[in-house]
Parts: C-alpha cells; structure tokens; sequence
C-alpha cells in the first residue's frame, strides 16, 4: 500500500490535499506535513493543501486556493475524513483523476482508488510518518514539526489509546534526525485564552451528570458571548473533562448562531459512543466523537441515546 501510493505521487504532477471540516491538529499535520513532504523529495511537484481552519491554528501554516485550478489531471487525498459529506472544500471527488484516503476513523463511507485505513493507528499524521520512512524519503524540519504536533495532539500528549510503542519509535526517530523545538510546539497547541479556561470552569460547575454516569452541557448563544464569544472552545475543553470517577462518557451541546448549527462534542473513557452519533449525521471514533446538528430538535434524543449508552456500559461493568 505504501509503495503504491508512493507510485502515485511521483506520476502525477499535481497533487491536491483535502481533510475534514473543522480541522484539527492532525488534520492540518498530516495535509501540511504532507505537502512538505512531498516538495522536500519531489520539488518540481505542484501542492495545494485546502479548505479553512480556526485562526487559532494559523501557526500551522498557510493553506491554499484552488478555485482555478483545472483538476481533471490532479490527484487528490483526503486525510483523516471518514465521509464524504466531512471533506473540506471539494463537493465533488469524482471531479480529480486519482483519489487516496488515508485515515484513522472506523469507515464511514469507501471511497477512493487507493483506501488506506488504519482504525488502530494513532493518527494520521503517525500514518503519514511511517509512510515516509518506509519508504526512505526525506523527513525534514518543517514537515517533522507537523507531524510531532499531530501525533502529540491526537494522542493527548501520548495519553489516549493507540499510543503504542510504533508512535514512540517513530517519535523517537524524528526528535533524533531533526531538532525541534518541543516546547515551543506544546505552547503553541496548549496555550489557551482566559476566557476558555473560565467557560471550562463554568461547565465543570454546571454540568448535569446523570445517574448512569452520562455528563452533558447545553451552551446557549448568551454563554457562548459571556465567555469570549469562540465557538471552537467547547471542542477544546471537551478533552478536558476525562477521568470522574461518576463520569463514563460527556457531551458539549454548543449553539452556534453565527452558522446556524449545534455543535455536539462528546467523548468517553468506555461506552462506544460514535454509533449514536453517526444516527445524527455525526461520527468519529468510538470514544471522541461529534456532530453538527441543523437545528436544536435532536438535542434530546441524542441526550437520551447516549445516556442509555452508558446505562449499559456502567450495568455490564458493575
Ligand atoms: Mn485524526
């Protein structure tokens, strides 16, 4: 699979990479990282790496357009999007010569002419990294830094499942061959504004735990404009909120006006809670998962369904 998709980068001139919407950490590593990648080893190719991200994440690097671009002879990738409905900035796949997925979500949709999926892989940037290694191209500075800032990201700082010691080795081999500036890169993901650490402690307040150990919080617009006004905190701090010992698994329900959508967050340290989600139009992972509601008239059900979840999870564990 590797060797294969190596194949494709060095036949196509142009080369497109796309990830999931509200962009993540890995999300923007792996594109990034990516595109760095393939220019270190093959610098007369054309990389575009799309769609938008928060302003929070602009230390990432720059993105680009591609609205004029002619795509009928590209080769696009779709990192770290289980669906198709969740790509950034392109409608139509069919549209590109070529498509590889490469991802780390349990398959929503098939798609693409190369499917590389790898459910137990820790993120995709640690995909993206063995990808290079295993085939002996060169990992320089620049692309190392996001590929270390994904993988810290999606594992927690190494704390998440699928830490293994393939993350560790590879880590180990890219702080060896490249000097990075560690705690540069942790300041740069962990700094946080005040207002997000005080609309933290406002939830951890008021959070309404259920007595099968389902943790939930409603953000109207008027707390969301009493706390900064950042609708990207919530998906920040529901990290936040693991290890209560009366907790199985959380959900942030975050109105968000200015798009006219609710914004589910949810995580959990058992219960797979990613089925109830993908009922909404949502998905993700079995323990980290989200959504983005149309409107508010699901809210209670999906309350009552991943309640229920943990009901389940807390009679088969007791
Ligand atoms: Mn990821």
């Amino acid at each position: 699979m590797k060797k294969e998709i190596l194949k494709k980068i060095e036949e196509f001139d142009t080369i497109v990479i796309a990830r999931h919407i509200g962009a993540d950490p890995d999300a923007l590593g792996s594109s990034l990282g990516l595109k760095d990648l393939i220019l270190d080893n093959y610098p007369k190719k054309k990389v575009y790496t799309i769609g938008v991200y928060a302003s929070k994440f602009k230390f990432m690097g720059k993105l680009d357009n591609i609205d004029n671009l002619d795509v009928s002879n590209a080769l696009l990738f779709v990192l770290d999007t289980p669906n198709l409905i969740r790509i950034d900035g392109i409608t139509n796949i069919n549209e590109f010569k070529y498509v590889i997925k490469i991802d780390h979500h349990p398959t929503i949709d098939k798609f693409g002419d190369i499917s590389w999926v790898e459910p137990e892989e820790s993120s995709v940037c640690q995909m993206i990294l063995d990808f290079a290694y295993s085939n002996n191209l060169k990992v320089k500075k620049d692309a190392a830094e996001k590929f270390f800032t994904g993988i810290v990201s999606d594992t927690g700082r190494f704390l998440y499942d699928y830490t293994t010691p393939k993350t560790y080795e590879l880590i180990a081999r890219l702080l060896t061959e490249n000097k990075i500036n560690t705690s540069d890169i942790y300041s740069k993901i962990y700094s946080r504004d005040l207002d997000e650490v005080r609309l933290q402690g406002y939830i951890e307040e008021n959070m309404t735990v259920t007595k099968n150990g389902f943790g939930y919080i409603i953000l109207t617009d008027e707390m969301i404009k009493k706390y900064g006004d950042d609708t990207s905190y919530p998906g920040d701090i529901v990290n936040n909120l693991n290890n209560i010992n009366e907790v199985y698994a959380w959900a942030i329900f975050t109105y968000d006006v200015k798009n006219n959508l609710v914004k589910v967050n949810v995580r959990s340290r058992g219960p797979v809670i990613s089925k109830v989600l993908e009922n909404y139009g949502g998905g993700g992972h079995a323990l980290a998962s989200g959504a983005r509601l149309k409107d508010d008239s699901n809210v209670k059900n999906i309350i009552n369904d991943l309640d229920k979840v943990c009901e389940k999870y807390s009679k088969a564990n007791e």
